[in-house]
């Protein structure tokens, strides 16, 4: 109890900081460049790297995505985008204010309360200097957007949205069901629909316009049901990991085999289910409790039979996806826009395909630390550029504040990837990224940690009911199969991990003890700005 307290001491101090140093700054924020290119932030929800075929992953050249494509092959590709935290809200509040998630105080999707709305972000500093803005499609951030001059974000599902008949609310007042287009095409309408009639044309614009696909349950419009109809999709080279050596990795819920649902599956239910029973019904394994859609499937044949309908849903949904972002490009370019905006395309976090035998996101391994990160601007970028450098989630404020030629705040935790845009040259970065996850044990089981990766290790702790390593090379083990900690050798490299965890937990303002960590995942504020709370109004 002291340490919440504490801790809530802590971070309204923080906040106490934060405006303090905002009120030491000029209210009205100088604007150097006088190109001032206009912004589209693309982001789609849970995309992997993997499927995107920009990166010649292994899902490459059976689903291919042509239009997100083009952003990379007009711009540059970044190989190594990570996140800070590898879960939705959480990373779009960093991705916002340019701060891990402990610093903007959004750490956690589920009892970790609201987005504070009222602290600076990147959007609020765009709009104070002369840009007008726009986010359009998931938030998922509890309180309604801030610094925006339009918003429309959906507000069902718990403020995940679905993908038919999605509620959104517009301006932070009206609510909105809109049951005319799949959600993936309603946002994208609602982009296109914004920079061609919702905004002052005389100003430059900066629109955030962000999907739910492809997110759980992978619900792909009707005109992609049929893609991918022919025969069964590969597995990815550890889909059949037994987790040896990672003590957390056993223990999870989130394996295609054993913790996927009915809804995720699309089984239909008997008829004559009243709610409740539906409700059951369809979230039926998610904590394992097994099931088969008949009595002869079982075993290997089974956890395929789930793997194909999950991997070709969700890769359905990404075609739809594909398809928006090209009608973007394409409306861009239609409106003499496309090369005087910067264009970029992510996604909150990365997600696992099958890797480890899992679906969904959370874990420090490649799959979902990874981001997918592209950005077209040829004004600065040569086509087709690859950038390798460390980056993190935390530098998308200040590289588009500073390609805006707007001031990046000292507050930022981020810094500016511009110079590496411009020239592709060799600028000194980080050596190391460092990550943070505390949710648990919702959804997944995942075991709250830290870590550390440099271009070649990764070192991980978790210390939440456990107290265990986990030490990968990844050149060697690319998919982070073998825990190499405590082995023979590897006690000065370990050594030398740690040591450089300790510096940026100090430099990041995370070296707090392991108790007050703890303190953090068994917060529980109820999330009070949500789809009731807006129709009870
Ligand atoms: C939902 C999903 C989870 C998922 C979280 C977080 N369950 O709760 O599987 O991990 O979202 O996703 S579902 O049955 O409701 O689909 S996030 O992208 O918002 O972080
Ligand atoms: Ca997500």
């Amino acid at each position: 109890m002291t340490i919440t307290k504490n801790l809530f001491f802590g971070l309204s101090l923080l906040a106490i900081t934060t405006l303090a140093c905002k009120t030491s700054k000029p209210s009205v924020v100088v604007n150097t460049n006088p190109k001032q290119p206009n912004i589209v932030f693309i982001m789609a929800d849970d995309h992997a790297v993997s499927a995107i075929s920009a990166y010649r992953d292994w899902l490459a050249e059976i689903a291919p995505t042509p239009n997100i494509d083009r952003i990379a092959n007009e711009g540059m590709l970044m190989t190594r985008m990570f996140n800070t935290n590898s879960i939705c809200g959480p990373s779009r509040a960093a991705i916002l204010t340019g701060k891990y998630s402990h610093v903007s105080g959004f750490f956690k999707n589920e009892k970790g309360g609201d987005f504070d709305g009222s602290q600076m972000t990147f959007p609020k500093l765009f709009q104070k200097s002369g840009y007008q803005t726009a986010v359009v499609g998931k938030w998922h951030l509890g309180t309604s957007p801030t610094g925006f001059d339009y918003s429309k974000v959906m507000i069902n599902w718990g403020g995940q949205g679905t993908y038919f008949n999605p509620v959104f609310l517009e301006n932070g007042r009206d609510t909105i069901v809109e049951k005319k287009r799949h959600s993936t095409a309603q946002v994208a309408h609602d982009a296109m629909k914004w920079i061609g009639e919702g905004r002052d044309k005389d100003k430059p614009f900066m629109l955030m316009y962000q999907f739910k696909a492809p997110h759980r349950p992978w619900e792909p419009a009707e005109e992609f049901k049929d893609l991918f109809s022919d025969g069964d999709l590969p597995h990815p080279a550890n889909f059949n990991d037994d987790y040896k050596g990672r003590k957390a990795a056993s223990e999870q819920w989130m394996e295609i085999e054993n913790h996927m649902n009915r809804r995720d599956l699309k089984v239909a239910p008997p008829k004559g289910l009243s709610k409740k029973e539906l409700k059951g019904y369809y979230s039926y394994g998610n904590k394992g409790d097994f099931w088969t859609p008949n009595d002869t499937l079982k075993g290997a044949d089974l956890k395929n039979w789930k793997y194909q309908a999950y991997i070709k849903d969700y890769l359905r949904c990404v075609a739809g996806v594909d398809k928006a972002v090209g009608q973007m490009l394409d409306y861009l370019k239609a409106n003499d826009l496309l090369d005087n905006t910067v264009i970029i395309y992510t996604s909150d976090q990365g997600f696992y395909l099958g890797e480890h035998g899992w679906f969904d996101k959370r874990w420090m391994y490649e799959e979902s630390f990874k981001m997918p990160f592209m950005i077209r601007y040829p004004e600065l970028i040569k086509p087709k550029s690859v950038n390798s450098d460390l980056l993190l989630n935390i530098d998308f404020a200040p590289t588009l504040l500073d390609l805006a030629g707007i001031d990046v705040p000292d507050e930022m935790q981020g810094t500016s990837f511009k110079p590496l845009l411009e020239s592709n040259k060799k600028v000194t970065t980080r050596d190391a990224v460092y990550y943070h996850y505390y949710e648990f044990p919702k959804w997944h089981n995942v075991q709250p940690h830290y870590g550390v990766r440099t271009d070649r290790y990764k070192l991980i702790h978790y210390y939440y009911n456990m107290d265990e390593w986990e030490l990968f090379d990844l050149k060697k083990d690319p998919n982070e199969m073998e825990n190499l900690y405590g082995t023979s050798g590897t006690k000065k490299l370990t050594q030398k991990l740690k040591n450089k965890i300790k510096e940026l937990q100090v430099e990041y303002k995370d070296d707090m003890t392991l108790e007050e960590m703890r303190a953090m995942t068994d917060i529980v504020i109820e999330r009070v700005y949500n789809e009731e709370n807006i129709n009870k109004r």
